[in-house]
């Protein structure tokens, strides 16, 4: 069985011997210009056309990521070149879903507490008391109620917010927090919420959605975490939402150009914080593990998790 792995940054060689390791027989290589030769599996990040090639025995493609917006393009371009009949595979949390929690609870409590404006005061010298606000009425409205969606809004709402999520499809939520679907949903989902978290994948149905109209719809000074993809942000409209005082302020993992150039508004306001899209990184032995045990599974036949519907875009 041949094993081709690809990454932009060439950071491949670890994955090359971790996956031999875990699948004895395994032949594992990494991809140079024009090799176009057979494989049984591709393990990829943002790949280019040149590896997406149709090549023989071809089976999966495996994403080292949650996220295949950068495999399938958000206009759908990608889905176009990706080999007939082949599956692509996407990661299922592989250690990114309790990264989420830590990330977006922190986010959420730094702004509930009010230490951003604590930390404003003491670098004033000033001593003054700040009222506290009410747990019982700071609905967290949370995009996505996927792998990464329904842990985060389990963890906020296990810390006693009133968690609200949207998903596509309907169904059950679960303890103290309450999914919506569709359009109608959206808006009662998200209306009044004080906090706004987006983990949605990035699909043609997703872009542009933390735009000017979602954002008048939230409590007026409410907090944006975006962690998801920053062409979820309409970024001119963050900026005149935050200078309007609808936005108090955000927290925002994902950009639309990554690294955040360095004129970048983004970098010089005050009450928005930027991460370098590190939220949740891929952890090299649990993504290794998880691939493994897939193309393993395959190999026997059975069947497996992860599978993208390329109709939907995630
Ligand atoms: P999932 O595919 O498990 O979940 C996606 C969720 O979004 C599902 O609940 C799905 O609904 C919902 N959804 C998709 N499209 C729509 C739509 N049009 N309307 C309403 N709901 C929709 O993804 P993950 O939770 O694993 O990951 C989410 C995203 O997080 C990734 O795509 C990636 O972009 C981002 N990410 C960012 C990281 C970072 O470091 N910043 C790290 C990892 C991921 P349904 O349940 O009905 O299918
Ligand atoms: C992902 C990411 O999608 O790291 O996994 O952004």
């Amino acid at each position: 069985m041949d094993i081709l792995i690809f990454s932009p940054d060439g950071k491949t060689a670890p994955f090359e011997t971790g996956l031999a390791d875990a699948l004895p027989g395994a032949r594992t290589r990494s991809w140079q210009p024009g090799d176009d030769n057979a494989a049984d599996y591709l393990v990829l990040w943002k790949p280019n056309a040149e590896v997406l090639k149709p090549r023989e025995r071809l089976k999966a493609i495996f994403n080292m990521g949650a996220g295949v917006d950068a495999v399938l393009g958000v206009d759908g371009e990608g889905a176009r070149r990706l080999p007939a009949g082949v599956a692509l595979v996407r990661l299922e949390d592989a250690g990114m879903g309790a990264q989420m929690v830590e990330y977006v609870s922190h986010a959420v409590l730094r702004y509930f507490r009010r230490l951003d404006e604590l930390a404003e005061l003491q670098a004033q010298g000033v001593w003054k008391f700040l009222k506290p606000n009410r747990i019982a009425e700071f609905p967290v409205a949370v995009l996505g109620f996927g792998t990464l969606g329904a842990q985060v809004a389990g963890g906020l709402a296990a810390l006693g917010f009133p968690v609200r999520a949207w998903s596509r499809s309907a169904r059950p939520g679960r303890e103290n927090v309450t999914l919506y679907s569709g359009a109608d949903g959206f808006d009662t989902c998200v209306s009044g919420a004080r906090v706004l978290v987006n983990l949605l994948p990035l699909t043609p149905d997703t872009a542009d959605v933390l735009n000017a109209k979602l954002f008048a719809k939230l409590a007026p000074g409410a907090f944006v975490i975006n962690v998801a993809r920053g062409g979820h942000l309409v970024e001119a409209d963050l900026l005149a939402a935050m200078a309007s005082g609808q936005i108090a302020g955000a927290t925002l993992d994902v950009f639309r150009t990554e690294p955040l150039p360095a004129d970048h508004p983004f970098w010089r306001q005050p009450r928005l914080t930027v991460t370098p899209h590190m939220s949740a990184l891929t952890l090299r032995e649990e993504t290794i593990a998880q691939i493994a045990g897939k193309i393993a599974a395959l190999e026997r036949g059975e069947a497996i998790t992860g599978i993208v519907d390329i109709q939907r875009g995630y």
